[in-house]
């Protein structure tokens, strides 16, 4: 039997699995899948963990999400189309849902659809290689759980370990004799530690706004943040300053492009993450920035190289989920012969195409609908169920514009569901004064008085 490796069950792993049993329930074979996630829960990111560093087997610590984070985007952006947030909580909940409330909603489809068992947790894969001659992938993982190392074969192996878990650290002058802490975006945890304290954000993208946000709404002192290339420009806070590029810092205070300074007591660097897959033989390896259409990869997905090797959610990412189960429906139907693909150059001279329009995007605009257009083509191939992008484009619009309005306050908007047609409600509190993050408090009804810690 074709036996299909997939090395991750975050969203984009978890994609792949439902798409797989969508097939089965409509009665078609499928091949043998095993899924290995080196966490001892699905999830991926969405799975919070307290830990830094390297986690209780000596591997790096996969997690970069931290307590208090909510959506950063309206979840109407992300709705699955094959399962909506009204069909998982029974109820109509507000637009901009805390981590642990959408790590409820990813799970419960793949709960439903029964694919659990086909994933071997606590097991990391440490090497993947192709042999020409067998045409066949070995695998190796370690389980954690016995301790165990082992190989396996495969015909298909589908890469989904995420990209924004390997923190990209730049080195500035004086770091090494500041006295304060210095940590990267990934190791940030909990908002509560910098109360009352001066912080310098470093980065201008988005965990340079909402690590910066967090740090405001528990009580935060005072907060720079500073940028390379382009400033964040929203309307921050009057205790919120956005600087020009970081040049040097001594023992206690950092040094900007523009000839001022400030005494901070912590760094924290939001400069980003490195695509970064060091279980992949070099033949393999895609090695890429965060952009839109990396290349390499025909429909975004397709090792050319390769084409029983494929990549998920590799993309920067305006969308989400919807994007990862588009992706993970193609390459289903690759792997089912459904999809017939073309010769090796007719791929990469496609790709090209697609990377030489991402090079002439000028604005955000341009970049959703770059990324909505890439996502219709991939749902018009396959049956994962329609929807209208064209629409979701807009709910992207107006989250920038409520961006724009107040970066404080656009998470109390509502969008309307794409996939329902319903509006969503407004949650009972503000998010600036909405301090527990839990499943539990976020689904309560009525007004929540919420004491800061
Ligand atoms: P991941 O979620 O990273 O999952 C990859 C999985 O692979 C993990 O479970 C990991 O343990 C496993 N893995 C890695 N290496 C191995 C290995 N060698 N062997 C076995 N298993 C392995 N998206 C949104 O839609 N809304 C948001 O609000 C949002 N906020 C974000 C905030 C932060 C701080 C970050 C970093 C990202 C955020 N994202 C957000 C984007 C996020 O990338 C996606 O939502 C999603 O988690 C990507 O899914 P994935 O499965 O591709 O990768
Ligand atoms: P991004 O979106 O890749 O942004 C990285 C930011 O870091 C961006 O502003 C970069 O500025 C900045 N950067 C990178 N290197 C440096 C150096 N050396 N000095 C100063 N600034 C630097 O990563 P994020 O972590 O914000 O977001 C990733 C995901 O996490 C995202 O999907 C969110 O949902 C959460 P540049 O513009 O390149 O000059």
């Amino acid at each position: 039997m074709t036996r299909i490796a997939i090395i991750g069950a975050g969203p984009s792993g978890m994609a792949q699995l439902r798409a797989f049993q969508s097939a089965k329930a409509k009665g078609q074979q499928v091949p043998e899948i095993v899924c290995f996630e080196k966490q001892n829960d699905w999830g991926g990111l969405w799975n919070y963990t307290w830990r830094t560093g390297v986690d209780q087997y000596g591997n790096s610590v996969h997690g970069s999400m931290y307590r208090y984070l909510w959506s950063n985007g309206p979840k109407e952006a992300l709705e699955f189309a094959d399962y909506t947030f009204d069909e998982h909580f029974k109820k109509p909940i507000a637009s901009y849902p805390p981590r642990a409330v959408l790590w409820d909603y990813i799970k419960g489809r793949v709960e439903k659809a029964g694919v659990k068992d086909q994933v071997r947790f606590n097991s990391s894969v440490n090497q993947v290689d192709f042999d020409d001659g067998t045409q066949l992938f070995t695998v190796q993982v370690c389980d954690h759980i016995n301790d165990q190392t082992y190989t396996e074969q495969f015909d298909y192996v589908v890469v989904a370990s995420g990209h924004f878990s390997t923190p990209k650290t730049p080195e500035y002058e004086g770091f090494d004799i500041f006295n304060g802490r210095i940590l990267h975006a990934h190791d940030f945890r909990d908002a509560v530690q910098f109360k009352d304290k001066t912080i310098l954000i470093v980065g201008s993208s988005y965990s340079a706004e909402d690590v910066g946000s967090q740090c405001y709404k528990y009580g935060a002192k005072q907060i720079y943040s500073c940028y390379r290339s382009q400033p964040m420009g929203y309307k921050w806070p009057k205790n919120w300053t956005e600087k020009h590029q970081l040049v040097r810092v001594d023992e206690n205070s950092a040094y900007f492009a523009d000839g001022t300074s400030a005494r901070v007591d912590a760094i924290i660097l939001c400069t980003g993450y490195l695509h970064h897959f060091p279980y992949m033989a070099e033949n393999l390896c895609l090695k890429t920035h965060n952009c839109l259409y990396p290349q390499n990869l025909y429909q975004g997905v397709v090792w050319e190289q390769n084409p029983k090797l494929f990549y998920l959610g590799m993309q920067d990412q305006w969308y989400t989920f919807n994007m990862f189960d588009a992706q993970a429906w193609y390459v289903r139907d690759i792997i089912m012969g459904k999809i017939v693909l073309p010769d090796a150059e007719t791929m990469q001279a496609h790709s090209n195409s697609w990377h030489l329009r991402e090079q002439k995007l000028k604005n955000s605009e341009q970049m959703v609908r770059f990324q909505g257009e890439y996502i219709r083509q991939l749902i018009d191939a396959t049956d994962y169920p329609s929807f209208n992008i064209d629409a979701v484009n807009e709910v992207f619009m107006q989250w920038k514009k409520h961006k724009k309005d107040n970066i404080m306050a656009f998470r109390d908007k509502t969008y309307r569901s794409v996939m329902t047609g319903k509006m969503s409600k407004p949650h009972h509190t503000p998010w600036l004064y909405a301090l527990d993050d839990s499943l539990e408090a976020y689904l309560q009804t009525g007004n929540q008085e919420q004491k800061a810690m």
